[in-house]
């Protein structure tokens, strides 16, 4: 047959109109091609709970799932950012291709099976162990795509450009060999990534100078450039003693910095931005870049608070992304955005944007459209020409009972767990049944037997 659609029923969705009853997809070549709301089932098609969009996921560095949990023993001085990274550096000397391959694939069938079905890998891992690079200087971020094609996982790859050491281009610490390019080398890396996902369908390749600690202004200038239409992510004022450093440096703070010295767009991602002045959270805003909030990793490492509700103030666009992969869980990232608004503020329902709003469906769908515009997808949205990709609740979950409408969200954003989640299908081919990634056993076993030896 030459048509190959096929129809997937759900007892309601999230359209853009809002909730609609009885949804029917159409799904041809991974695309929705027609939805139908009030439809009533045909007696072939399964009964599905709650559709959503899938939720794209704007920030992950994949291997630093292989450390989680393993950073939160007390040192012999005062903990930080820059203790933690220590430990992250140390664990990251022995990983190989494979090891990354093995870890990447668990992290990414655990993002599916907790509501992301797109990646945007800010992938840094690039040479060898001792620092060489290898024969084919995209070998690592081979590795990631060979992780997304095993899981599924949609994939906007973000090879990083990373040269110095700290403002003012400081030389690189040995630390920090293995991610380590000269702008002749990085465009070498940027075409071997491309060629790397050519294959993967809906993959898209953008670019991201590491941080401004660790581009020249005329490197950031020339990357600039090389990106052209693509994506630019960027860490940006995650932490305070980045914000003194910026400023000993060029007597701006780094947000205000960039917004000054690069054309800062839609096709930006400023990832963190947590540090920023009244003015700085306005001008980002209006400057229609995206926030990349990370807000479990960014309590995690004790980054600090994002200025959530005058950036809201201001219809600044914002996303999520699991970055450390600490805990992997799309519904907690928004929880824990909200929550920290909460405690800080010592109010409810911060983030809904009007009275009588639903604060979950507000985030949720706030957080669809930046994560698809800082990944330069196609709308997250269960709409005719937009990628087939969707995440079905349990009708049955406890959690969900006499839920209907934002109140399902609601639900899942504060009360739920990821075992709310059921099936999860992306561009059009199911990958996740009964909240278990269809791989998930093979998976497991491979990273089991690869995590031993590099923990060993
Ligand atoms: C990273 N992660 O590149 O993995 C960073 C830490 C750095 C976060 N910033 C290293 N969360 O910023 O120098
Ligand atoms: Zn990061």
């Amino acid at each position: 047959m030459a048509d190959h659609s096929e129809t997937i029923w759900f007892e309601s969705a999230l359209l853009d109109a809002g909730w609609a009853r009885d949804v029917r997809l159409t799904i041809r070549d991974g695309v929705i091609a027609a939805v139908e709301a009030g439809a009533a089932r045909a007696a072939h098609e399964a009964a599905h709970g709650p559709a959503l969009p899938g939720m794209p996921n704007l920030h992950s560095h994949a291997f630093q799932r292989g450390m989680a949990g393993l950073a939160e023993v007390r040192g012999p001085s005062a903990d930080s950012f820059w203790t933690w990274r220590e430990v992250m550096y140390r664990f990251l000397e022995r990983i190989g291709p494979e090891d990354l391959q093995a870890i990447a694939a668990l992290a990414y069938a655990e993002m599916l099976e907790a509501g992301f079905t797109r990646v945007g890998e800010f992938h840094y891992l690039h040479h060898d162990r001792d620092g060489a690079s290898f024969a084919n200087p995209a070998e690592m971020a081979a590795r990631i795509a060979a992780a997304a094609e095993e899981t599924g996982l949609g994939l906007t790859l973000l090879p990083v450009f990373y040269a110095h050491a700290g403002f003012g281009g400081l030389p690189p610490t040995a630390g920090q060999a293995r991610f380590i390019h000269d702008i002749d080398g990085f465009a070498r890396l940027l075409e071997g990534s491309r060629e790397a996902v050519a294959h993967l369908p809906g993959a898209v390749v953008g670019l991201a100078p590491h941080s401004l600690r660790a581009v020249t202004p005329a490197e950031l200038a020339v990357l600039q450039a090389l990106a052209g239409d693509a994506p630019i992510h960027i860490h940006i004022a995650e932490q305070t003693k980045e914000v003194d450093d910026c400023r000993a440096w060029s007597g701006a703070r780094p947000v205000e910095w960039l917004l000054d010295h690069a054309s800062v767009g839609t096709g930006w991602c400023l990832v963190h931005a947590t540090h920023m002045t009244p003015e700085e959270t306005l001008a980002l805003a209006r400057s229609g870049a995206v926030a990349g909030l990370c807000p479990i990793t960014e309590a995690n490492l004790g980054d600090g608070l994002f200025p959530a509700l005058d950036y809201q103030a201001a219809q600044g666009r914002f996303g999520v992304g699991s970055d450390s992969n600490v805990l992997i869980d799309a519904a907690e990232e928004l929880r824990v955005l909200e929550y920290g608004q909460r405690l800080a503020r010592r109010t409810r329902n911060v983030l809904a944007l009007e009275a009588g709003d639903s604060t979950g469906a507000d985030l949720y769908r706030a957080a669809l459209a930046g994560g698809a515009q800082a990944l330069g997808a196609e709308p997250a949205a269960l709409r005719p020409g937009a990628p087939a990709d969707i995440v079905s609740l349990d009708p049955a979950h406890p959690v969900l009972v006499g839920r209907s409408g934002d109140a399902i969200l609601d639900s899942l954003v504060f009360a739920g767990r990821k075992d709310v989640i059921d099936g999860v299908w992306r561009a059009g081919a199911k990958l996740v049944t009964n909240g278990r990634h269809h791989r998930r056993g093979e998976i497991v076993a491979r990273y089991r037997q690869v995590l031993e030896n590099v923990l060993a």
